[in-house]
C-alpha cells in the first residue's frame, strides 16, 4: 500500500507540473484529492490493514495528501503570477502615442459671413439689434410706410397668423421698434441681422426663409453722402479695396430717395464675365434716405431729423463671396457642403 502511495504522488507531482493553466491544475486536485480520488480510496482501504500498519500507512496517506496539496499550492502561485504577467503585458498602455485626433466642427458659411459684416459694422460705431420674428401688422408694414392695400406690400407675400399677425417678411419691425424706444432722440445707428420669412416657392435662387441684414442711421444732418461713405467702406472690406461702387435710383416705401448699390465685379474688375453677367457690376443691397412719414411714425420730427437705411441678403452675399450656385445648399446640412468652409 505504502508503494501504490508512494506511485500516486510521484504520478500528481508529475501532472502538476505538466498544468499549463488554472483550470488544469483545479483538474489534477480534484481527480487526486478528490472525495472519490485513490487517495480516498486508499484511506478507505486501512479497515482491512492490522493494527500496527494502519497508524503508519495512515500517517504516510496523510503526508502524501500534504504533499500533493503543497506542490499543488506551489504551482497555483506560479500560474496566478503569470496569469497576472500575461494581462499586464497585453493591456500595456503607451502614453507616449499621440492621443486620437478629436472632430472639430465649423461655422456655418452663412453665420460666418453675418459675424463678419456684423463685425465691420461693429467697428463703425453700429449696435446690433434685435427683434420678434413673429410681428404685428403694424410693425412689420404700417410702420413703414405701407399701409393696409398698398401695392408693394404684393412684393412680400407673407405667411399670416392671424389677421394682424405674421411671419415677419423683413427685419425692417426691428428698426422702427428701436427708433420708437429712442422717444423721438438720436442718435440711432444700429444693424439687424435675422431670419425672415416670404411665401415664396423654393428653387435656386428663392427661399421661404432666408437673412437679412439691415442697417439704420438716424441723426441731425444725416445725408446721402453718409449713407454713400459707409457703404463703400463696406464694400470694400468685404469685396476688396480695389473695389469701386455705384448707386442706381430705386423705390422702396419706406425711403425717400431709395438707390440699389453694384460694386465692381471682383472677378473680373469690370471687364465682364459670367458673375456680373457681363455688366461688369454686381448688385448687392438697397438703401435710401429714411420716409419722413417713417420717421414721423416712430416719433422722430422729421424736420429736425434725417436718416439712412440699407437692406441686404446674406445669402447673396455668401453666394457671390464663395462662388456657391443654389441658396438651398445653406439650408440643406449636407456635411460634404458644410466642410468646404472650415478656413473662411
Ligand atoms: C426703417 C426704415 C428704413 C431698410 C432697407 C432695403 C433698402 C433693401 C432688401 C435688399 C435685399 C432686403 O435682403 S433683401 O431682400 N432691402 O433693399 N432695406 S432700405 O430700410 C429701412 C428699414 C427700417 C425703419
Amino acid at each position: 500500500m505504502k508503494e501504490r502511495l508512494e506511485a500516486l504522488k510521484l504520478e500528481a507531482i508529475g501532472k502538476i507540473s505538466e498544468s499549463h493553466d488554472l483550470k488544469d491544475l483545479q483538474a489534477v486536485k480534484v481527480s487526486y484529492l478528490g472525495k472519490k480520488g485513490p487517495i480516498t480510496e486508499v484511506l478507505k482501504g486501512m479497515g482491512k490493514l492490522s493494527a500496527e500498519e494502519r497508524p503508519v500507512i495512515g500517517a504516510y496517506a496523510n503526508e502524501v495528501r500534504d504533499s500533493i496539496q503543497l506542490e499543488i499550492d506551489k504551482k497555483q502561485a506560479i500560474l496566478e503570477e503569470a496569469a497576472i504577467s500575461e494581462k499586464l503585458a497585453k493591456e500595456t498602455l503607451d502614453v507616449t502615442l499621440p492621443g486620437r485626433p478629436v472632430k472639430h466642427g465649423n461655422a456655418h458659411p452663412l453665420t460666418s459671413v453675418v459675424t463678419e459684416i456684423e463685425d465691420l459694422f461693429l467697428s463703425m460705431g453700429f449696435t446690433i439689434a434685435e427683434g420678434p420674428e413673429v410681428e404685428t401688422d403694424y410693425y412689420n408694414f404700417e410702420a413703414l410706410n405701407l399701409p393696409k392695400n398698398h401695392p408693394a406690400r404684393d412684393m412680400q407675400d407673407s405667411f399670416f397668423i392671424t389677421e394682424d399677425i405674421l411671419l415677419r417678411t423683413q427685419t425692417s419691425p426691428v428698426q422702427a421698434r428701436t427708433m420708437e424706444k429712442h422717444e423721438g432722440t438720436g442718435p440711432v445707428k444700429i444693424i439687424s441681422p435675422g431670419k425672415v420669412y416670404r411665401r415664396d416657392n423654393d428653387d435656386a435662387t428663392h427661399s421661404h426663409q432666408f437673412m437679412q441684414i439691415e442697417g439704420l442711421v438716424v441723426d441731425r444732418n444725416v445725408r446721402l453722402s453718409d449713407l454713400k461713405g459707409v457703404l463703400e467702406t463696406f464694400a470694400k472690406k468685404m469685396f476688396g479695396e480695389d473695389r469701386k461702387i455705384r448707386l442706381r435710383p430705386s423705390f422702396f416705401p419706406f425711403t425717400e430717395p431709395s438707390v440699389e448699390m453694384d460694386i465692381s465685379c471682383f472677378k473680373c474688375s469690370g471687364k465682364g464675365c459670367s458673375i456680373c453677367k457681363q455688366t461688369g457690376w454686381i448688385e448687392i443691397l438697397g438703401a435710401g434716405m429714411v420716409h419722413p412719414n417713417v420717421l414721423e411714425m416712430a416719433g422722430f420730427d422729421s424736420k429736425e431729423y434725417t436718416g439712412f437705411a440699407f437692406g441686404m441678403g446674406p445669402e447673396r452675399i455668401a453666394m457671390l463671396k464663395y462662388g456657391i450656385d443654389d441658396i438651398r445648399h445653406f439650408y440643406a446640412n449636407d456635411i460634404r457642403f458644410l466642410k468646404q468652409f472650415k478656413n473662411v
